[in-house]
């Protein structure tokens, strides 16, 4: 052997010592980043808060609030899906440019997202779970889609929700409307394909498994995980046999296109029909929803507690930051609760767009703190960034850092015709009075649109909103009118 070789020799194995000596801290001070995105949980149903609901346990939630910080007055940007996972993503309230302020934002080319600030900090990025920027759904060639906006490895579906069972080609080959409701079903999108799953697969389980798969694998660089359950959306009912056990209620069978009879105005053997008839206060009602959504939620901490196992196991837990968030309100249609605020999901009353948050990364977030200042989901992206040492010189981003709330900013919500703005503990909106503040109706999808008066509320007197203020406090509602007015002429449309 001459002796070009044997040096060349001695360097491939000296590079794979320093290879297999690497731990999984690729840059020193760089977190990894583990964001998980929860799915219309309710602000009574994550038991870290002190007055949570009765009926709820949450242990592995719990597991993250003891080791982090949790925030009793956390905002989404919007109180549906769509428009708060895009205000989220960017950091920036999605109004800035969707004008008409409603379902589907979409992503614009020029807007940066989280994924693609860390990727270009050296970061590897994978989003596990739902995907949904409101438009442009089921399709590979499009901005919206993650790999298109920072993500290297996308698993999951790109609509609003996705069957909880039916994921095989199958069954999908067998139906005749698979997109046809605001759930999917069949095959899961893997990058630039599809990922097909046994029927018997339950898919809030099949993300947790990919993401411990992800988790193990040896990485280059840190890395930034989205995982984006849809639980606790609808299809509520559908949960594991055991969890429906536990809260004593009876299964209720899948979809089966041969057999599904028709329902309101959909087709017989529809999947559309199978969905209206389960998820718009169908069937399913009262007690027997709340028991179907305390199932669905019980199965999801115990995923939570899978993943935190694995990162532990992994001996990454140290170093890794974990932000836990809802991406709006509870939802009235799955029996979620939101006590003691009003509302819930589809409205800017509190119950809508107040919703359960966490952080956690050792040594450098306090534990077991409960943080009651108010913040927003568009303060994920600057704590993220701020953690990866990335320099943030976008104006445009509305969020600051988690870390150092402020009392004092202005937030505001654009909602089709209905608006809301906060300041201190004074919140001033125009949203409709019958919008979601009685019991759960069809309704509550569509705002009511006959009274837009202006409705003031001190949040820490009266969350629950109640008690309008407006005529006593003239002076404050000029004060957030004008707050407001001038958030909108400064900001919309420059993104
Ligand atoms: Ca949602």
């Amino acid at each position: 052997m001459n002796l070009l070789i044997k040096f060349l020799l001695i360097i491939i194995v000296f590079l794979n010592i320093l290879g297999c000596s690497q731990n999984k801290t690729k840059v020193p001070g760089k977190p990894n980043v583990l964001l998980i995105i929860v799915d219309d949980q309710g602000y009574a149903d994550f038991e870290p808060f002190e007055n949570h609901s009765p009926e709820i346990s949450t242990p592995n939630m719990n597991r993250l609030a003891e080791a982090g910080t949790v925030f009793t007055q956390a905002y989404t940007t919007a109180p549906v899906c769509s428009p708060s996972r895009a205000g989220l993503m960017t950091g920036k309230n999605q109004f800035r440019w969707d004008d008409k302020a409603g379902w589907g934002p979409g992503l614009p080319e020029n807007v940066k997202t989280i994924a693609e600030y860390m990727k270009d900090a050296g970061y590897t990025t994978a989003r596990i779970g739902k995907a949904d920027f409101g438009i442009n759904y089921h399709k590979f060639d499009v901005r919206e889609y993650p790999l298109n906006h920072g993500y290297d490895y996308f698993l999951g579906f790109s609509a609003h929700a996705h069957d909880y069972w039916l994921t095989s080609e199958e069954t999908a080959k067998r139906t005749p409307d698979p997109n046809g409701t605001s759930a999917h079903l069949g095959p899961l999108m893997e990058n630039n394909g599809y990922k097909s799953y046994p029927d018997e697969e339950y898919l809030t389980d099949i993300f947790t498994n990919e993401a411990i798969k992800y988790l193990k694998k040896d990485k280059d660089a840190p890395f930034f995980l989205t995982l984006a359950y849809n639980s606790v959306h609808h299809i509520i009912h559908e949960v594991p046999k055991k969890y429906l056990d536990k809260y004593q209620v009876d299964p209720i069978h899948n979809y089966e296109p041969d057999s599904m009879e028709t329902f309101g105005r959909q087709k017989p053997g529809t999947y559309s029909a199978y969905y209206e008839k389960y998820t718009r206060l169908g069937a399913i009602q009262d007690e027997d929803m709340r028991k179907f959504y305390l199932a669905n939620l019980d199965c999801l901490d115990d995923n939570i507690g899978c993943v935190l196992d694995a990162l532990k196991e992994q001996g990454l837990d140290k170093e890794t930051m974990i932000i836990f968030v809802s991406d709006n309100g509870g939802s009235p249609l799955t029996g979620a609760k939101n006590t003691p605020l009003s509302a819930g999901k589809y409205s800017l009353w509190e119950g809508g767009i107040r919703v359960p948050m966490a952080i956690s990364w050792p040594g450098k977030v306090e534990a077991g703190k409960v943080e009651t200042s108010y913040v927003s989901a568009t303060d994920i992206l600057p704590t993220i960034s701020n953690a990866a040492g990335i320099n943030l010189t976008d104006e445009t981003v509305d969020g600051i850092d988690l870390l150092h709330p402020n009392q004092d900013r202005v937030l505001v919500w654009r909602w089709g015709n209905t608006w809301a703005v906060r300041k201190g503990n004074w919140k001033l909106t125009n949203t409709n009075e019958q919008w979601g503040k009685g019991r759960p109706s069809k309704m509550y999808i569509k705002p009511i649109s006959n009274d837009l008066s202006i409705k003031l509320f001190n949040l820490e007197e009266d969350p629950g909103e109640r008690n309008n203020l407006a005529e006593q406090w003239p002076e404050r509602v000029d004060e957030l009118k004008e707050a407001y007015e001038n958030w909108v002429n400064e900001n919309s449309g420059k993104y």
